[in-house]
């Protein structure tokens, strides 16, 4: 009995133990400016040319050190048109649904793509590409939207059953999407769900598009080689080109839009393929537009742990050692120059750490001006809430929570009438 009580008082102990050392691994996110420690941030070149000849070794050091390159192997897409429907969204859209068939010899991944159109339009026309997290079906109601088979993350609220979306899941992220508002601006919109590319959680990269790319033996990617970011930059690449060839839209017009760990995507995506007319990053944190270096809220470390599949197994030895990082993230939204970019932040999103990102933006900007040295009027102060600065690096920080609200939408339109018009 003696014995019995003891070693059930050893194994509270372990449990006990393990759950306090499982909390040990998360420090508590500094949101005291006091305490953000000081530091250096990579240069940048100071001639249009160093910087030019800089570009490509920056963008290897964010592949081998931060995000992770993309596996190599061969590749080929099928398109097929898998619905067409006019009139849809109450009369105000058409529709078009394209599916991206990747190949390799290792196996097929089907990625969805929602086009929606102004009623009627036949362009071409400018495009918003914005990534989405729960489905196609999820950002309007309208039943004419393919509702997705994918596995999706839990979230009874959503109507997701088993990880999977029901008629209930359809339009419950519409607040996020301001539909009526972009086409009516001329604007089409095309979105396709990340999970597509590779479902949101630690699986050991056996699902996804990575093992499409392992080599004989292989059985997840290399310390260097994509995470989950990089694999979903790498498909809004293929639904990109996908969009260049479809007649309805202007090829040199396609802006791509992704918001928090879809904002980190896009500045990723549109970093490293020029193609991307304009890139919009919204509260995109971490990994995103913040600057790893100030450690203010989420850090390099909380992120790696949390998400232990989004960058790559090299990231991680930053882990508390921001300082050793060969890069930091105004490097990343200067590798966007001279295509316009905006940055944005909400008030009450201290997680993703506004002024990190608006420092960022700023010191990007140094690259915009050696392009053009007079286009860029990016204030060296934060500017208060609801004050947008547009230009070819745009940023504003919205009031409110972690979010996409129809002001954040407003704005973005006027960035890209501003650049597209
Ligand atoms: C949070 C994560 C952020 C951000 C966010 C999101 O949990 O810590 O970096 O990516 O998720 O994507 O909604």
């Amino acid at each position: 009995m003696k014995n019995a009580n003891i070693f059930i008082s050893a194994f509270f102990l372990v449990l006990f133990g393990a759950f306090l050392s499982s909390r040990a691994q998360l420090p508590t996110a500094n949101y005291d400016e006091n305490r953000v420690p000081e530091y250096i941030l990579p240069a940048l070149p100071t001639t249009l040319k160093e910087w030019e000849n800089s570009r490509s070794g920056l963008i290897a050091q964010f592949e081998n050190e931060v995000y992770g390159r993309v596996a190599e192997g061969s590749f080929r897409t099928e398109v097929t048109i898998t619905r067409q429907r006019n009139g849809v969204l109450a009369g105000k859209a058409d529709l078009k649904e394209i599916r991206v068939q990747i190949i390799t010899s290792r196996g097929e991944l089907p990625i969805d793509i929602l086009l929606l159109t102004p009623l009627g339009s036949t362009g071409p026309m400018p495009v918003i590409l914005g990534l989405n997290f729960y489905g196609n079906h999820s950002i309007h109601r309208d039943t004419a939207i393919s509702l997705s088979d994918r596995w999706m993350r839990r979230n009874e609220d959503y109507g997701i059953e088993n990880n999977k979306a029901t008629e209930a899941s359809r339009g419950v992220r519409a607040y996020r999407w301001a539909i009526d508002k972009i086409l009516s601006r001329g604007y089409a919109l095309a979105t396709f769900y990340y999970g597509d590319v590779d479902p949101d959680f630690h699986d050991g990269f056996s699902n996804g598009v990575h093992p499409l790319f392992y080599q004989e033996g292989q059985i997840a990617p290399r310390p260097d080689e994509w995470g989950s970011v990089s694999a979903w930059a790498w498909g809004t690449r293929r639904v990109l080109d996908y969009l260049q060839t479809d007649p309805q839209i202007h090829e040199g017009k396609i802006a791509l839009f992704g918001h928090s760990r879809l904002g980190k995507t896009a500045l990723w995506a549109g970093a490293q393929d020029k193609r991307f007319a304009a890139v919009i990053a919204n509260n995109s944190g971490c990994g995103g537009a913040a600057l790893s270096r100030r450690k203010f809220g989420e850090t390099v470390q909380i992120i790696n742990t949390s998400f232990p599949h989004w960058f790559c197994t090299n990231f991680k030895k930053y882990n508390e050692r921001e300082s050793q990082l060969p890069v930091d993230q105004h490097q990343l939204i200067a590798l966007i120059a001279p295509r316009p970019v905006y940055i944005t932040s909400a008030s009450e999103d201290l997680w993703a750490d506004p002024k990190g990102e608006f420092l960022a933006a700023r010191e990007a900007g140094r690259v915009y001006s050696l392009y053009n040295s007079t286009s860029n009027p990016l204030l060296e102060k934060i500017p208060p809430s609801h004050t947008p600065v547009l230009g070819p690096i745009s940023y504003h920080m919205r009031s409110g929570k972690h979010d996409v609200t129809d002001y954040d939408w407003d704005r973005f339109l006027d960035f890209l009438d501003l650049h597209f018009k």
